[in-house]
Order: structure tokens, then sequence, then C-alpha cells
């Protein structure tokens, strides 16, 4: 593997969730094979989850990792060609990424979406500019539109707990009170059209998602109905995609409580984290055994691992 900026990068996510499941079992058996080199970490957003898990990943491959907070640490980036650079902008991305490429052996960004302005957002401005200048190879640590290594740890989970050859899997929007991104869901859609599995989207009228990702999947707007008989409930929320970046909708009506878990086949409950309590899902919800919240972090380890040693392997 060259790089992991979407799922599509993973040759087959069949043997990816299995070849991570293994790593799980063993994880120090590659130690030597990241020996002497480098992962460059660049945060443009927070994060917990993602930046410990894929720091602990590197350190069971030997990698050593740097991190850098580009919000407020490094110069603010240019990503235009051609510009005058007389304003706020001290750097261009054509030596930013030039430079950091001598330090490291492999460069993770996360960098979300604007939600202001929808043509950057979807060309992936800032992920692709790295993977552009950069002459090291780039991980998707969350871009605008994807969020592949969550996508991957989700796989992970779903294979480990699934009652069934054939599960029912629903992804159930969420109330929230700010504009989430649509990340997580793309990349959640794409895994799961992949599985063998039955799988629904429920949200209300007005959250449709790209359609050039929901594809064939069918959306249901009446969530209750949609949870009917569901092994996996993945909770998300994310802002409108076609007014874009706008919250059409704050009240609780969508939020998971344990009465609506009632009309699931004793569902397993899904979310990425950082989760709103009470808010995205009640606290019946997720201090139960059936929240698989803390194994899909926990599994985020192992996504991360799988992928860097995918990369390392290709030398
Ligand atoms: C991010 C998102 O894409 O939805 C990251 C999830 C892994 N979530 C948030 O920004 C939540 C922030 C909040 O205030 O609840």
């Amino acid at each position: 593997m060259k790089q992991f900026l979407t799922l599509d990068d993973l040759p087959n996510l069949d043997q990816a969730v299995n070849e991570a499941i293994a790593l799980k079992k063993d994880p120090f058996q590659w130690e030597a094979l990241g020996k002497n080199k480098t992962l460059g970490m660049l945060f443009f957003n927070p994060s917990l989850r993602t930046r410990l898990s894929t720091q602990k990943a590197a350190q069971n491959l030997g990698i050593k990792t740097m991190v850098m907070n580009f919000s407020n640490e490094a110069w603010a980036i240019e990503f235009e060609d051609g510009t005058q650079m007389s304003g706020l902008r001290s750097e261009h991305i054509r030596e930013a990424a030039a430079v950091i490429s001598q330090y490291c052996d492999l460069l993770a960004i996360r960098a979300f979406a604007s939600l202001s302005d929808q043509k950057k957002d979807e060309e992936e401005q800032v992920l692709n500019s790295f993977a552009k200048y950069a002459t090291i190879p780039v991980i998707n640590m969350e871009s605008a539109t994807a969020h592949p290594l969550q996508a991957l740890a989700d796989a992970i989970t779903i294979k480990e707990y699934s009652p069934k050859k054939r599960p029912k899997i629903v992804l159930t929007w969420a109330p929230h009170p700010k504009a989430l991104p649509h990340a997580v869901a793309n990349s959640f859609i794409r895994m799961t059209q992949q599985l063998d599995a039955e799988f629904v989207i429920t949200h209300p009228q007005g959250y449709e998602l790209n359609p050039n990702i929901c594809k064939e999947t069918p959306i249901e707007y009446n969530q209750e109905k949609a949870l009917e008989g569901a092994d996996f409930i993945y909770a998300k929320n994310w802002c409108s995609y076609t007014d874009y970046g706008k919250i059409l909708r704050t009240d609780s009506d969508w939020m998971l409580t344990p009465e609506k878990m009632k009309g699931t086949a004793n569902g397993k409950f899904m979310h990425c984290l950082p989760i709103r309590r009470n808010v995205v899902a009640a606290d019946g919800v997720l201090d139960t055994p059936n929240s698989l919240v803390i194994q899909q972090a926990n599994n985020r380890t192992f996504s991360a691992q799988l992928v860097l040693k995918k990369i390392l392997e290709n030398g």
C-alpha cells in the first residue's frame, strides 16, 4: 500500500480486518519493521483517540513519532498556488510538505471539513495538497470527507461482535448542538457497503448525504422502523449536506434511548466518540454491556497498526 487517503487504498477490506485482528493478538510481532522510521503527525483539529491510538500503533511497530499541532503551533499555511502571500498565511504548502518529507518517513494528517466552502472540502484541499507535495506516504487521520481509520476500526468491531453471518446494520443520524462533518458517516457507509450485511441509513428529511457515497443503500426516514431487528446501531450526527454546513434541527426526537433500543435485535450500540451524553444517546444506552464504544476505540490502535504496517512493507 502506497498511502491511505481513503478506504479505497486498502486492497481488500475483509483481509485487512483479519490481519488487524491477528495484530491485536500479537501486537509486538513486527517491532523491528519500523526501526529508524519516523511518523510525522499533523493536527489541524483536536484529537484524543486518533492521536493516542496512532502513536501507540506506531510504537508497537517500532516507529518513532513527531506530533505537531498545526492549529496554533505552526505557521499558517497557504494552499493556493500563485498567490502573493502578503496576508496572514506565512508558509506555502510546497515548502512545508517538502521540508517535513526530509524529517519523516510517513506523514499522517488530520484536517476536518471547513463546512463553509463545499468545493474546497470536496476537493480535500489540505489532505490532497500534502499528498501532492510530500514525497513520503500520507495517511488520513480524518479529512474533510473521510475518516477511513475509524471505518476500519468499526469493521474490526463488527466482525468481532456480529451475532450472525449477515447482520442488520443501521446508521442513524442523531442530534447535536454543533454542525459536524460528514467524514465519519461517509467512511462508515463506504465500509459497510462492502460487508455481507443488511444496511439501512436513517435520518430526518434534509439530512441526505452525498448520493455518490450512499449509492443504492436504502434510506428510511422513520427511525423506529429502521431500527427494527437491528444487530448494530451506529449513531452519528452530521450537518446538512444539501444545505451545506447548516443545522436543520436540534430537538431530541432522534436521540437514541433505551426505549428505542428495545425495538432492535438486542442491538449493539456504536459511536466513534467523542459523544455528547443525553444529546446523541441517553446514559441508559451508553452504560450497558450492549455499548461497544470503548471496544471501537481500542480497535483504532489495530486499524492504524495495520495501515502503518502495510505502508512500511511497501518499502
Ligand atoms: C468530529 C466529527 O467528525 O464529527 C470527530 C469525530 C471523530 N467530532 C466532533 O467534532 C465532535 C465535537 C463536539 O463538540 O462534540
